[in-house]
């Protein structure tokens, strides 16, 4: 601990000591490994292989060739050296609004700063491509003060087609996002005679969204991940760790603490029922609501090759909305509200809610050759001989 008092956000409770993660627990290491089963160890090695405009978002498995997926690129690019010529920082919440201002023109959505808390940063690396394979269990030393965190937005109609290849790219090509300005802020702090890292997709040491939290970027939701009060849960998240003094922000209240304690949306439409109804639990000293992500990841399975990311619980979120007047007025009243008194106004808006964007948000949709239309799937129940729309195909058997 490096000696800092970081304020509470009121969407998690820090009940106990935190032990740092080794990367090599998180799903996609485990799921390498083969411990949750045979079939999805062989989904993600072979996920990228089917379509050449799928390939060049992803890590170049199946046929594809890695070198013409950027994010494989740049998981091999090394650090540049930090220049010798200091440039003082008399003002680090003057330097804090600069840097911001770059991650904004360089092509951030949002960005904000927390201390850099090292519970949040893995104790030994794990996955990467061949040279960082090598590399895979040696622990990490990352003794920076800062963390940059920084949002990058998904197209709130592609991400509607969920299920789809066209809710696919657009998940892949916010991954993309995340790289080129996290790269170029860290060299521009090292340029600046202060050391910094780069965490982009596929090439980090730190788990970004209690980071983001702590930097005032939004709440943490019922689905595991950051709800921002514009974006909603459709931001991609990547963080520039540093030592160039800065002013850091403090966590926010935007009221999804009340709004998941009723709104629930995502535990109704999750497929896999992999996020609770109840309340939340402690794990790892920290007490959160806890999603159950090895059957979020095994829904996967079902995808029979029509896609690779589930983002259903993103655009089921009622905070997921296209920018708007009326979605900032309901989410402004809300957070103006005295807590107690919240629960008056988020009633009617859930019940809104409902009524205009449905109990599960979804669009046909046609882009490009793709059509997320459901297609009809030969019934799997012995006996059943209805060709059924595959969307449909729950609902019929248990009407
Ligand atoms: C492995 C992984 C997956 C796995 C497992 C899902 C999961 N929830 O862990 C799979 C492939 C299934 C998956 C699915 C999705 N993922 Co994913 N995933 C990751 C990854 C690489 C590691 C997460 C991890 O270690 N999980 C294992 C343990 C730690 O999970 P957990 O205890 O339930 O903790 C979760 C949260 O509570 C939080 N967390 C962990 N510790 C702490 C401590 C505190 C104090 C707090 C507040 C939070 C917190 O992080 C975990 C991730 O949700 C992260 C990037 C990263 N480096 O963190 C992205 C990440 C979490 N995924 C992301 C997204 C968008 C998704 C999907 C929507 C789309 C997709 N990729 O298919 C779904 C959503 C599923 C869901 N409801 O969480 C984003 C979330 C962005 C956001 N706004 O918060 C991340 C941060 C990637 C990024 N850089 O933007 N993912
Ligand atoms: S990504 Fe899909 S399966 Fe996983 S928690 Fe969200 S809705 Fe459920
Ligand atoms: S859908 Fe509702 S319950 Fe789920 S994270 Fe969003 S606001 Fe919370």
């Amino acid at each position: 601990m490096l000696g800092f008092k970081q304020p509470s956000p009121r969407s998690y409770s820090v009940v106990g000591p935190q032990r740092q993660i080794d990367e090599r627990e998180t799903p996609h290491p485990r799921v390498d490994r083969g411990e949750l089963g045979e079939k999805l160890r062989a989904w993600r090695k072979t996920r990228f292989g089917e379509e050449p405009f799928r390939r060049i978002f992803g890590g170049g498995g199946g046929e594809g060739n890695q070198y013409n997926s950027f994010q494989y690129v740049m998981r091999d690019v090394p650090e540049g050296p930090v220049s010798p010529n200091k440039t003082p920082v008399p003002d680090p919440a003057h330097m804090a609004r600069n840097i911001k201002e770059i991650a904004r023109f360089l092509g951030a959505n949002v960005v904000g700063i927390a201390h850099l808390d090292q519970a949040y940063v893995y104790s030994r690396r794990a996955r990467g491509n061949a040279a960082m394979d090598e590399k895979a269990g040696d622990p990490i030393h990352l003794p920076h003060r800062y963390a940059i965190c920084m949002g990058f937005s998904s197209d709130y109609y592609k991400f509607l087609s969920n299920n789809s290849r066209i809710s696919d790219a657009d998940y892949g090509l916010g991954n993309i996002h995340t790289i080129q300005p996290t790269f170029m802020l860290a060299a521009y702090i090292r340029e600046l005679g202060y050391p910094a890292r780069a965490h982009y997709y596929g090439k980090g040491e730190v788990n970004p969204i209690p980071l983001a939290i702590n930097a005032g970027l939004g709440e943490l939701g019922r689905h595991g991940m950051l709800i921002h009060e514009e974006y909603g849960s459709r931001l991609h998240l990547a963080v520039v760790t540093t030592d160039l003094p800065l002013a850091v922000d403090q966590p926010v209240d935007i009221g999804v603490e009340e709004v998941c304690k009723y709104c629930m949306k995502c535990a109704r439409t999750c497929p896999s029922h992999s996020i609770p109804f109840g309340g939340k639990e402690v794990y790892n000293g920290v007490e959160k609501y806890r999603v159950n992500v090895d059957s979020c990841y095994k829904y996967r399975l079902a995808s029979r090759g029509q896609w690779s990311n589930c983002v259903i619980c993103v655009s089921a979120c009622c905070y997921n909305k296209p920018k708007a007047w009326w979605h900032t007025l309901a989410v402004k009243s809300i957070k103006w509200t005295p807590s107690p008194l919240r629960v008056l106004i988020i009633k009617p808006l859930l019940w809104i809610d409902d009524l205009f964007w449905g109990k599960r948000p979804w669009k046909h949709m046609k882009w490009l050759d793709y059509d997320n239309a459901p297609e009809a799937v030969t019934c799997a129940i012995p006996g059943c001989t209805v060709k059924h729309a595959n969307l449909q195909h729950k609902q019929l058997h248990t009407a």
